[in-house]
């Protein structure tokens, strides 16, 4: 029997709805219907004094329900909804826990009184999803916490706690457990309080500097989410709280919602949502259900990555022990921890005490024989196949059976590293993305004999340390780096062509890319892919590839660390186009016969994102990716591929195949380059009318 979505209860002279819609109790049609119909009810019930609204399973409402936002909205809608909770005769009292986000949040804000348990978050993430709150929240919120408050947290979508100090004015009352029983004797308490003042009779709360804050705003998100207008439509929706009535200000929120809702970068932004969900999930393999516990986790490396990798876990509470070949490069991996931890400490981003206890928690070694008992090992030593197949060789023999091993190779072939062991089948990849305390990126690669419990664990440990998580096939590059390097390499291309760097970075920044990709490279060191390079073995065979970048590895300008790479660096590490750099170019351009010209920013931008189109493509094609979706998802959390373009995979979905193979048709027959002959998977989906979305 299907148990009602909302259920209303008597607890003596108090009203108890319950709304059960696992896993996150969001707002689905059936819960707005129940909630109207049961509210109805205790309001008409001449016993019920006062109502409670609780959720069952882990969190109050956390959110409405978003796979209906791609479908013809249904009644009731929510803010009519809303308005009966704040006209109610009767207090009405919310019962706040787990994340109450979104039209969760607008609830609670539209009831007379919350309570809430301690560590409850709160939080209107709808600039994540391209919208802005669609039912109140830019009115209520500023009429409960204050205009600063509102600005923070609706540009921003973050969640906070609802002890924090931007919460002020949420909660009338915060306990450690009980919730239920609290809530119904607060209930019991008001419920002849008079006046029964709702939210949108409160004033907004506000100070004089309010008024030039808008603008401030305005000027900041224009940086921080250049190109989105979610953010700049919830500025103006707050705003109008100081000009218009509640009445007023919640029509203009609905038509600024609606335009939002309507627009491509929502449904780019919800395509990213539930991409990342799915990405999760490992296909073909419905028996295997439970993954393994991992508990403890060993990092073979302790340099850039490998310090990176070890703090990824202790964030999340895991212990780690930290492995090298000598004390001296154990004293500097944990001295470099110790620094990255320090300066989160200086930015108020961590305290002391925590930064104590993430290093408390990193035990370091020498010696394999400590390992007997580790649950997980990740390998994140020197790039070298020998030197990796010696690891795994050491690993295999003082690891437990169960235990997996894992390495964080960006380009080598994980099956034959896989091959130095006696377990194969609990082998894989996990390829971090630097810096690995901050990204989220995780691939995971899947090799020949990686068994299905070995990835499902695998992807669960990169849920618990908070990672976004993929599987990937074996590839060179995997999924990200395979694609990245067409990127590169037709930016290298273009500037034989004629295009200079700034052009080059200033292009793609115009698109929507965080940063441009010759600053990348410089960033990085020019050094570390020409490295990889050389060691592939089915480099395209064409004088042109990356020939730009291999010349100045060669002069020896290898970027930011040498103050010369595609920039120039003065000593501020202040960037410019290089003469000498632009030299070696035309030089190379002249003795190559490559004909110079003009490049236009549009070609610029074309070159490099059809490029990831094709590529990614083929990736599909291959299976190396399980879904376009993933590939998505991977350029938006590692690249930083602008999320209110869901990605290259969902962009091209948007343009049309026909059209996107058409261009890249043209740039194939143009260039006769292999690397544009067009996919068979993107001209069969092209020629059938499909989208990478349904393969
Ligand atoms: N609608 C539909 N499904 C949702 C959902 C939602 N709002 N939130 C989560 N799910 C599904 C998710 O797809 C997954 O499904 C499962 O729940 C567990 O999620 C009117 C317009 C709440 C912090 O943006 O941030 O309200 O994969 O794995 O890690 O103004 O989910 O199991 O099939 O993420 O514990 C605003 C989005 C909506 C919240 C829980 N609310 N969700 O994290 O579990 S717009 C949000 C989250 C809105 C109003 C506007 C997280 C979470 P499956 P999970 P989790």
């Amino acid at each position: 029997m299907h148990s009602p979505a909302v259920s209303l209860e008597q607890r003596a002279n108090i009203g108890l709805l319950t709304i059960n819609n696992p896993p996150v109790n969001a707002l689905s049609q059936a819960v707005r219907q129940g909630l109207l119909e049961t509210l109805r009810k205790a309001i008409s019930d001449k016993e019920i004094e006062a109502i409670v609204i609780q959720c069952s399973g882990k969190t109050f409402i956390a959110g409405a329900d978003i796979s209906e936002f791609g479908k013809p909205p249904m009644r009731p809608y929510l803010p009519d909804l809303l308005k009966e909770l704040q006209n109610s005769s009767k207090p009405i009292v919310a019962a706040l826990f787990g994340t109450v986000l979104g039209g969760g949040f607008e609830t609670a804000l539209s009831c007379h009184y919350r309570i809430a348990l301690t560590g409850t978050k709160i939080g209107l993430p709808e600039v994540k999803l391209g919208l802005i709150p669609g039912a109140g929240g830019t009115q209520l919120l500023p009429r409960v916490c204050g205009i600063e408050t509102a600005l923070e947290l609706i540009t921003s979508g973050k969640h906070v706690t609802v002890e924090s100090p931007q919460a002020k004015g949420v909660a009338n009352k915060i306990i450690e457990a009980d919730l239920l029983n609290h809530a119904i004797s607060f209930a019991q308490q008001v419920a002849f309080h008079k006046p029964l003042v709702a939210t949108p009779l409160l004033d907004v709360k506000m100070s004089a500097s309010d008024k030039i804050i808008f603008d401030q705003y305005r000027a900041k998100l224009a940086k921080r989410s250049r190109g989105q207008l979610a953010p700049q439509r919830a500025i103006d929706s707050i705003e109008n709280t100081l000009s218009l009535s509640f009445g007023q200000g919640l029509e203009k929120e609905r038509a600024y919602f609606l335009e939002c809702r309507e627009s491509s970068q929502s449904g780019a932004m919800r395509h990213a949502f539930f991409a990342e969900k799915a990405a999760a999930r490992v296909t073909h393999s419905p028996h295997v259900k439970k993954p393994k516990m991992i508990e403890k986790i060993a990092i073979i490396g302790a340099g850039t990555m490998g310090g990176g990798i070890a703090m990824s876990f202790v964030d999340s509470g895991f212990p780690v022990t930290l492995v090298e070949t000598t004390t001296q490069n154990l004293e500097r991996g944990l001295a470099g921890i110790t620094q990255r931890y320090g300066k989160m400490v200086k930015g108020g981003r961590i305290s002391q005490v925590q930064m104590n206890a993430r290093l408390n928690l990193i035990t370091t070694t020498c010696d394999y024989q400590d390992l007997s008992e580790i649950d997980l090992v990740v390998e994140a030593a020197f790039e070298s196949m020998d030197v990796k197949r010696s690891i795994f060789s050491k690993l295999d023999t003082v690891c437990k059976p169960e235990a997996i091993i894992a390495s964080n190779t960006s380009y080598l072939n994980i099956d034959e590293i896989a091959e130095s062991t006696c377990r194969a089948n609990q082998v894989l990849g996990m390829h971090f993305f630097s810096p690995a305390n901050i990204m989220k990126l995780l691939e995971i690669v899947r090799c020949k004999e990686t068994d299905e419990a070995t990835l499902v664990s695998a992807v669960a440990l990169a849920k618990r340390i908070g990672k976004i998580s993929t599987v990937v096939g074996m590839c060179y590059g995997f999924v990200g780096n395979r694609m990245y390097s067409c990127y590169g390499r037709e930016a290298n291309l273009l500037l034989l062509e004629g295009a200079t760097p700034s052009q080059i970075d200033k292009a793609m920044i115009a698109w929507g890319m965080a940063m441009g990709p010759l600053t990348v490279n410089d960033m990085s060191g020019i050094d570390i892919a020409y490295k990889a390079r050389k060691e592939n073995p089915d480099l395209p065979d064409d004088p042109l590839y990356f020939q730009a970048a291999n010349l100045l590895v060669e002069s020896g300008r290898l970027g930011q660390k040498t103050k010369a790479g595609f920039y120039q660096y003065d000593d501020f590490g202040i960037q410019s186009d290089d003469p000498v750099a632009l030299a070696l170019f035309r030089q190379e351009a002249l003795s190559l016969e490559v004909p110079q010209r003009e490049v236009s920013q549009e070609s610029i931008q074309t070159r490099l994102i059809y490029a990831l189109i094709n590529e990614g493509s083929k990736i599909l094609e291959e299976g190396i990716a399980q879904r376009s979706g993933d590939i998505d998802v991977i350029w938006l959390n590692g690249y930083g591929f602008p999320r209110y373009m869901g990605g290259p995979m969902f962009y091209a979905d948007m343009l049309g195949l026909r059209s996107v193979l058409s261009t890249i048709q043209s740039l194939y027959d143009e260039t006769g380059k292999d690397w544009w002959k067009p996919s068979e998977l993107l001209i069969e989906l092209a020629q059938t009318g499909k989208s990478f979305s349904d393969v």
